[in-house]
């Protein structure tokens, strides 16, 4: 479960937060597919509770009401069309798995397709789920829990939500026949939500009952879903992370919230110099990374002071040194702009969502910030594409945040945190020739919009990053010289 079966030659996912199906389909033929994505974690596609007294707060999503395919994203039919024009595109499909819980306590019951629930009595008829496929005696996850109890983490209800039992023959059954659905419609797997809040051992017998992936979507014989699980991990917790990673991958929390603090300057650059399991990672196979996520881009979750757009030149680093460097298995976030904490996607007044429009600069309009859509996060797409399998060699620094290391001879990344200017003659491991950086600016007519590195015999080149350029890093690799 540890392998996302990309396309060869491909990296990295994105995950398009609150996107309509139609519009995924669209972005992976015209954008996602021919720049080189890998795949793309899409919002919970089973129905959930419309929260119109809250104005459809984004988190409604992580209300399930029953397992049918039908949300503000797109209905089955949209969903099917989807996954199939991803595929074709080279893009493949991950799915947030909602199986913790169901939609609970609030003051409405009619879901997004229509399907009601009388959650004072476990009612879930339209999947059906009952009482007895609950855990029991009820009970609500308190702060200090935590720190004590792992029991009272898997089996009581985080913030109010019911609690499944997954050790329950009928619920893994239920749960199966929803995952293994859409493994038939061509999906690569999964994330699965709130994994810390379920056994170990309740997970491990569903992932085993799930079909393998589909070879009419171009998939091998006897592949396995790829399967990371949302584990909060910071240290110090009476469930680890460490009892989910030989099920299958992790979400790698400690990655995101390490590298916010060097490029928010909390920390030096110059100590990412072996960044990896020594900083108490997991392994890298197993490890999801990303700089930021749906939730602690606003607060929610392990929350923190983790970079996101809003810090744009701060984060495009950090995104950068991300796609650059070897470790985990990195996943892009696409936001819409936001700033209340609680609001919805983009919306019409009947609570629709409203498409992103694309500018012709390839940005997104229509309150969609589609940070995989700024040159300098998808260029750095390409370059891990290229740099491949190769490690890190030739580091360099200044002795504190102006630090620069080639991928094999595949390519090279230089990052300039500090408040003065960096200009060193640099070992950049290429071949001769002039590399237009992909970070300010791109090839275009045989001509570069950026930056120009002229890259001498001897694999030698002036860097220059000023204090105050637009950007903090410089890259340039294979196939970028003209
Ligand atoms: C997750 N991972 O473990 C999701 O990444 C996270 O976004 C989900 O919480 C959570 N687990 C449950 O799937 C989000 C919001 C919560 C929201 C919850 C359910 O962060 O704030 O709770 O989704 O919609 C909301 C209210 C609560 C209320 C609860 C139950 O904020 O006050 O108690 O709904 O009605
Ligand atoms: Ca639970």
């Amino acid at each position: 479960h540890k392998d996302p079966h990309y396309m060869s030659g491909r990296t990295t996912m994105v995950h398009l937060f609150e996107w309509k199906w139609d519009d995924i389909a669209a972005e992976c033929e015209r954008f996602l597919g021919p720049r080189g994505f890998g795949g793309i974690q899409i919002s919970p596609p089973n129905e959930n509770l419309a929260i119109r007294s809250r104005n459809r707060p984004w988190w409604e999503r992580y209300q399930p009401i029953s397992y049918r395919l039908v949300t503000r994203s797109g209905n089955e039919q949209q969903f099917e069309n989807m996954v199939r024009r991803c595929n074709n595109a080279g893009v493949r499909i991950y799915v947030d798995a909602i199986i913790n819980h169901m939609t609970g306590t609030w003051g409405e019951n009619v879901g997004t397709g229509g399907s009601t629930a009388d959650f004072n009595n476990w009612y879930y008829p339209a999947v059906p789920y009952g009482r007895n496929d609950f855990n029991s005696p009820q009970c609500v996850i308190q702060g200090n829990d935590y720190q004590c109890c792992a029991d009272r983490v898997r089996n009581c209800e985080l913030s109010g939500l019911k609690d499944l039992n997954q050790g329950s023959e009928y619920v893994r059954g239920k749960i199966t026949e929803y995952m293994n659905r859409l493994i038939d419609l061509g999906v690569a797997g999964f994330r699965i939500d709130a994994a810390k809040h379920m056994w170990p051992g309740d997970l491990s017998a569903i992932y085993s009952r799930l079909n393998n992936l589909n070879t009419n979507h171009g998939f091998s014989h006897g592949a396995r879903p790829y399967i990371y699980q949302e584990v909060i991990d910071l240290g110090g917790e009476a469930v680890s992370r460490n009892e989910y990673s030989s099920l299958a991958a992790v979400t790698e929390f400690k990655y995101g919230m390490e590298l916010s603090r060097c490029f928010n300057g909390q920390n030096q650059l110059r100590w990412l110099v072996n960044f990896g399991p020594n900083w108490g990672f997991l392994a890298s196979n197993d490890a999801l990374t990303f700089v930021d996520n749906h939730d602690n881009q606003r607060g929610h979750g392990a929350g923190g002071n983790i970079l996101t757009h809003k810090r744009a030149k701060q984060y495009k680093g950090a995104i950068a040194f991300m796609l650059a460097h070897p470790y985990g298995r990195p996943q892009l976030m696409s936001s819409f702009s936001f700033h209340d904490t609680e609001a919805g996607p983009p919306m019409d007044s009947n609570g629709n969502i409203i498409s992103p429009a694309i500018n012709s600069d390839n940005t997104c309009g229509n309150g969609w910030v589609c940070e995989h859509r700024w040159r300098q996060i998808y260029q750095m797409v390409a370059f891990r594409n290229v740099a491949g399998n190769t490690g890190i060699n030739d580091w360099w620094d200044n002795g504190s945040n102006q630090i620069a290391f080639c991928r094999g001879g595949q390519g090279f990344v230089a990052f300039n945190n500090d408040n003065w200017d960096l200009n060193t003659n640099l070992q950049t491991c290429l071949p001769a020739g002039r590399y237009c950086d992909v970070i300010s600016g791109e090839k275009r007519n045989n001509g570069c919009t950026g930056k120009v590195i002229t890259v001498g015999g001897d694999g030698r080149a002036q860097i220059v990053l000023g204090a105050n350029d637009y950007d903090m890093a410089l890259a340039i690799h294979r196939g970028q010289d003209s």
